[in-house]
């Protein structure tokens, strides 16, 4: 069934639930010398490219390819538009790798038709801290689909990790392969219902007027909780302390140093916005959440060309209860003109999700992990990782 996935160090089907196999990397790594040396051969017409996307002009083109031609809901409705600023802080990360941002071209008119990038990360899985890739953007063009490209791009990129010594990834997908270390459902909570509505991504309750529906999801004009307030460069340990004390309880999540906090979790402008508390008394950080920035486009509407939509990322209360920490930051949302806000069922999302009036989306979000085997996939709530 799985022609590609059947051969790759990742759980399989008739694997699941065997005892006998150990947890753990599945294959052991090889010498360095070991690792192929050439890159692997694509069709006769196209050529790797190595993305520079210090390059205005490259991360532009990295850009016009996944708008046209990125992920897309089931109805083919919306398609993600990261923009470009996005894209070069997701992909120039501390300690990043340039031979990991990979570009294929088309060799008589140069024009980029596929991409796949990697970033390297420390995730923690049950307590094991592993240096891993991070697969995102995995993109090919409309035109060329079902030719088998993937799993050459797929197989390029694991060699290049392979040639940075690193041996395990984890990646998500709207597709189901083997094998899910989780599935998880993401959430939405309308900000701008009337906007949702009028472009087709919610529907008019049963017995509701849109008058009503307005009122349901109208919010404060401004944040409730006393100390809260956008969190600065100097506030950069006490974050990092909070959040790693916190991510500490997950079965999968990541192992935030100062840097990564700096790098993911300082506000950037239209791509990540984070807040937290300052107890008015002790001065101590006491609470943390954040979201960030993905668009969408929609597609074939005469109205609107952009829904503006916030992704719940990382968010921590020690004192605060999270609902109302979670209301702040919907109200924070709004303020900055989001049509929605999105969150996943992962870490203690289930505890605000339907307080706050999210409803549950149709499709999921799996999570996977590369050469690396564990016995039982997890409870969404046991996961603290989010990618973008
Ligand atoms: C996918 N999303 O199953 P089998 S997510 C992984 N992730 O192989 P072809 C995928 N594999 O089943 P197409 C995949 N989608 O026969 C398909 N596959 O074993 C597998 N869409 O290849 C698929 N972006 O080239 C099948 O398919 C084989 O032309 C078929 O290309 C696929 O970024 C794709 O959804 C997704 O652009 C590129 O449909 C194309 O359809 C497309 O004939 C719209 O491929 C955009 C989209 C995917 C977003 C993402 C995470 C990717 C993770 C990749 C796996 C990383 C493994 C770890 C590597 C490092 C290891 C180390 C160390
Ligand atoms: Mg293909």
């Amino acid at each position: 069934k799985h022609k590609f996935w059947e051969t790759q160090p990742v759980g399989q089907y008739k694997d699941v639930g065997d005892p006998s196999l150990p947890e753990g990397p599945i294959k052991p790594p090889t010498p360095l010398s070991k690792v192929k040396q050439e890159p692997y051969n694509l069709p006769n017409a196209y050529e790797w490219t190595t993305c520079d996307m210090d390059s205005e002009e490259t991360c532009d083109e990295v850009y016009v390819l996944l708008k046209n031609n990125y992920v897309e809901d089931d109805e083919n409705m919306f398609r993600f538009n990261y923009s470009k600023k996005f894209l070069s802080w997701a992909l120039r990360v501390p300690g990043y790798y340039r031979s990991w941002h990979i570009g294929v071209r088309a060799k008589t008119s140069k024009k980029l038709v596929a991409f796949i990038s990697g970033v390297p990360a420390r995730i923690t899985v049950s307590k094991d801290v592993m240096k891993m890739a991070e697969i995102n953007f995995l993109c090919v063009h409309k035109k060329l689909r079902s030719k088998r490209l993937a799993p050459v791009m797929i197989k390029e990129i694991t060699r290049r990790v392979h040639l940075e010594n690193i041996w395990q990834a984890a990646y998500t997908a709207g597709i189901v392969l083997p094998t899910p270390i989780t599935s998880c459902q993401y959430w939405h909570r309308s900000l701008n219902p009337k906007k949702l509505i009028d472009v087709g991504f919610s529907r008019l309750g049963a017995r509701m007027t849109m008058s009503r529906t307005i009122k349901l999801y109208k919010l404060p004009n401004s944040t409730v909780t006393p100390g809260f307030r956008k969190m600065e460069l100097r506030d950069v340990p006490a974050v990092t302390r909070l959040l790693r004390n916190y991510l500490n309880q997950f079965v999968v999540a990541p192992d935030f140093d100062e840097n990564d906090v700096e790098h993911w979790l300082l506000p950037n402008e239209n791509v990540v916005d984070s807040f937290l508390v300052e107890s008015p008394k002790t001065h101590e950080v006491t609470d943390f959440c954040s979201f960030y920035t993905l668009p969408s486009s929609i597609l074939g509407n005469q109205n609107h060309s952009i829904l503006k939509v916030a992704y719940s990322y990382y968010n921590v209360s020690t004192k605060t209860p999270l609902a109302r920490l979670m209301n702040d930051v919907l109200i924070m949302a709004k303020q900055k003109d989001f049509d929605v806000f999105n969150a996943l069922d992962v870490m203690h999302n289930e505890n605000f999700l339907k307080e706050l009036k999210f409803g549950p989306g149709d499709g999921q979000l799996h999570y996977y992990l590369y050469n690396y085997r564990i016995h039982n996939a997890l409870k969404p709530s046991e996961l603290g990782l989010v990618l973008l």
